[in-house]
Formats: structure tokens, C-alpha cells, sequence
């Protein structure tokens, strides 16, 4: 077996910055979110039966891929098992699981999993590992079920070796080479049963990533999940990171919630993740028929018909050497190129950029195929030893909600 370095392991997803996730599962069925079972005590027997009328049929995996292909991500997290327990997977570990419990039998990570590896995009599982609304033997986390099952008669390795343990496997031995496992929600959770999680892990796929939150003790995982919808300051990660965001305010689908980010704000977030070093894990909501909304689809193409021209500005694009936002946007490089991301809301005539290393030989507008360079003059400051420049800038694009100036250095940033 050929073992990678950690540097390059993570290399793939350190450069893609965009991912899709995506909250699945029995719960669609009501319409308000992922928490619901959890929000109404529902019990245990009334939400299996969920399952008895669970049927998708118009997933495609195909039309969920194509989406994310068009909006730009480059991988896919999507739940196989949420909160509520219920796998969306085949599993031989306990009944209440696609397969077994609805009528529809299909296995949808097989259909996306092989749907993936048509259309380039890399497969990832949410598991939550902790939280299970219908194990009666959860470990006891703060938000575990209560309402059906007595905390004190709690067994928890009858949990752990009986259900976690044996579907993560499932997980890795089904579905061929797994991008990343997304786990969540550990409190509760040893030091010592979190990093038996993560043996388990390397030994089945020594090249999965998983993230930190498979424990609440920090630093655990290849790399650091950020709060829900949170952006962190400049340099606050010294690891990998990346921000899981909603695209209205729920996780799983909703029909309350219409409160949805417009692709303009979209696209801003993901730049000022970029420029801060991070990804964005956007998520959408499926439907109980196996749709995803249209009012996300549309939205995602739009980020995408975005990308598709400033692409080269986000993919493997590093964090802003300039450690403080900037008024008009902002900043992520490349070795020897640096990219001004231009909010277009109050366009100024003339941007100016401190504190570079090196002269710049050039400056032009990212969407321009003829790369006309723009007009600039540059300074020295010999005391700083450093260089200043002045961009003058054309008129504000039509139609672009962000403008991106790449510009060109001699030598290191
Ligand atoms: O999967 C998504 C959420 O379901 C999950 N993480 C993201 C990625 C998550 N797990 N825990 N939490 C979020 C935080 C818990 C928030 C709560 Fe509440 C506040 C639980 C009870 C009060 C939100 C509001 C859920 C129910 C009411």
C-alpha cells in the first residue's frame, strides 16, 4: 500500500474550495427540517413508519451530479445517516435503512456514487456518529432521545460496535474510494472512542479525510470544520478549513423557510472564504420525491455561470497575503499573480494595492480574452521596501456581480 503524505492527501480538496452538501433523508417528508423528529418528541414507532411511504422515485442521481457540476462544486457531502438514524444507504446493520424500510428498495449512494466517478466529481458521507434519535442505545449527548429512551439504561457499546462502527464500514467497503467523512455533533464522545473512529477510518481508507468534528476535542481530523454558516477572521486556522452554510436558513428541506441567498451574496461568500483559505460546503435540501428545490437549483447555476468565467481566480487559489479586509472586496493569489475580486456596488475609478514585494508587470481584467492591460502606475518605497499600485480601472461590467483584476508580479508576492 502506498501511503501518502498528509500535504498531499488533502491536496484535491484544499484545491477544490467549492463542495455540495446535501441533508436527505426520512424527515423531507415533513417539511421543516432536519431536527424535527428531535423538535417534537416524535417516537420512535410513529417515525418508522415514515419510512413505510418513503418513495423518491423521482431522484436521479445523474440531474443532483449535473447540479453540482454546473454550480462549480468539485464534491459532493451528503447524508447517509442524520440524527434521526436512518440510513440512506444499504446496511446489513440494522434494519432501518432505504433498502429494507421503504418502498422504494433503490440504493441512492450507489446510483450517485457511480454518477460521481462518470461526471469527475469526488463522493463524501455525513455520518453522525453520535447523535441517534432512534438507537436506544446513543451515547448521551445533550440533544439524544429523551423522549422514548431512559438515559441511565444506556449501553453504549451496543450502540458503537452494533450500529456506528459496523455502517461506517459498510460506508468504506461499498461505495470504492470515499473523498472525506463528514462527522458532526460530538459531544459526548471519548478522546479514545473518537480516535478509535478514526483508526478505523485510516485502516479501511488510509486516503479518506475527515473532518474535526469527529470529536469536540480540538485539533482531531484532517482538517477543521468551521460552526455552521461561520466565517472566521483572517489566519484564525492554522490547518485546512471550511465553512458549512445553508443556502435559505434550514438544512433539510423546508417548506416554511424561504428566506434564500441571493447568487450574488453566494458568490461573495465563497470569494471571502477563498481569500481567507477556506471552502464553502453548500448545502441543499432534497424533497421527499427526490427533487432538489428549484429556487436552489436556479441559484447554484448562477454561481456556477460565474465561476465558469472566474473559475481560475477560486480553484486551487491561495488565502490574500494581506491580512485585513479590503473595502472593495477581495484578494486570493496564485504563485505570481495576485486577484483583486471587485465588488461591483460602488466601483471606483482607481484601486490601489499596498505593500507588495515585487514589481507588477501587468494588470487586466480576468473576463477579458484579449487581456488589454490596464493602465497603471506603480511606486517604491524604500523604507517599507515595498511596492505600491495604482490601477485604473475601466467601467463596471454589465451583468458581473463581481469583477475579478488579475495582475501579474515579477517574481514572489
Ligand atoms: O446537519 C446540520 C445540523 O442538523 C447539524 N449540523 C449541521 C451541519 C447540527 N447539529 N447540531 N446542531 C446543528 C446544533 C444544534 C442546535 C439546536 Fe436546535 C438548537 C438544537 C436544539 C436547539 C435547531 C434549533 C435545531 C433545533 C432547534
Amino acid at each position: 500500500m502506498t501511503v501518502t503524505s498528509d500535504e498531499d492527501k488533502i491536496k484535491w480538496w484544499k484545491d477544490a474550495k467549492f463542495g455540495m452538501f446535501i441533508h436527505w433523508g426520512l424527515y423531507a417528508a415533513l417539511g421543516r427540517g432536519e431536527w424535527v423528529m428531535y423538535e417534537l418528541n416524535i417516537p420512535v414507532r410513529d417515525y418508522e413508519r415514515l419510512a413505510e411511504t418513503f418513495n423518491p422515485v423521482r431522484f436521479n442521481a445523474k440531474t443532483w451530479v449535473g447540479l453540482a457540476k454546473a454550480a462549480g462544486m468539485k464534491y459532493i457531502v451528503i447524508t447517509a445517516k442524520h440524527h434521526d438514524g436512518f440510513a440512506m444507504f444499504r446496511s446489513q446493520a440494522e434494519p432501518f435503512n432505504i433498502t429494507d424500510a421503504t418502498p422504494f428498495r433503490r440504493d441512492p449512494m450507489r446510483e450517485l456514487t457511480e454518477e460521481c466517478r462518470e461526471q469527475g466529481i469526488v463522493l463524501c458521507f455525513y455520518y453522525s456518529h453520535v447523535i441517534d434519535w432512534h438507537h436506544p442505545h446513543a451515547v448521551h449527548n445533550k440533544y439524544n432521545n429523551v423522549w422514548d429512551y431512559d438515559t441511565d439504561s444506556k449501553h453504549f457499546p451496543t450502540y458503537w460496535n452494533g450500529l456506528a462502527k459496523p455502517q461506517i464500514r459498510e460506508l468504506l467497503t461499498q461505495y470504492g474510494p470515499v473523498g472525506l467523512l463528514w462527522f458532526d455533533t460530538a459531544g459526548g464522545l471519548s478522546k479514545e472512542d473518537s480516535e478509535e473512529l478514526v483508526e478505523l477510518v485510516r485502516s479501511l481508507q488510509p486516503d479518506c479525510l475527515i473532518n474535526s468534528r469527529v470529536s469536540h476535542y480540538p485539533g482531531m481530523g484532517d482538517y477543521q470544520s468551521k460552526g455552521d454558516n461561520e466565517i472566521p477572521m483572517y489566519g484564525e486556522d492554522s490547518r485546512a478549513w471550511e465553512t458549512p452554510m445553508t443556502l435559505n436558513q434550514s438544512w433539510g428541506f423546508s417548506t416554511k423557510d424561504q428566506i434564500w441567498k441571493q447568487p450574488e451574496a453566494i458568490i461573495r461568500k465563497l470569494v471571502h472564504i477563498v481569500s481567507k483559505g477556506g471552502n464553502l460546503l453548500l448545502n441543499v435540501g432534497p424533497d421527499a420525491g427526490g427533487l432538489i428545490p428549484q429556487l436552489s437549483a436556479e441559484r447554484l447555476r448562477e454561481v456556477g455561470a460565474w465561476l465558469s468565467v472566474y473559475g481560475e481566480a477560486v480553484y486551487g487559489a491561495a488565502a490574500s497575503p494581506f491580512p485585513y479586509e479590503m473595502e472593495w472586496g477581495s484578494v486570493t493569489v496564485k504563485p505570481s499573480r495576485v486577484y483583486l475580486h471587485l465588488t461591483s456596488d460602488d466601483w471606483q475609478r482607481e484601486l490601489r494595492l499596498y505593500g507588495l514585494k515585487n514589481k507588477v508587470k501587468q494588470a487586466y481584467v480576468l473576463s477579458d480574452p484579449s487581456r488589454t492591460p490596464l493602465e497603471t502606475a506603480q511606486s517604491y518605497d524604500a523604507g517599507l521596501d515595498h511596492h505600491t499600485l495604482a490601477i485604473r480601472l475601466p467601467d463596471k461590467p454589465a451583468n458581473d456581480c463581481m469583477t475579478v483584476i488579475a495582475v501579474d508580479i515579477e517574481g514572489e508576492l
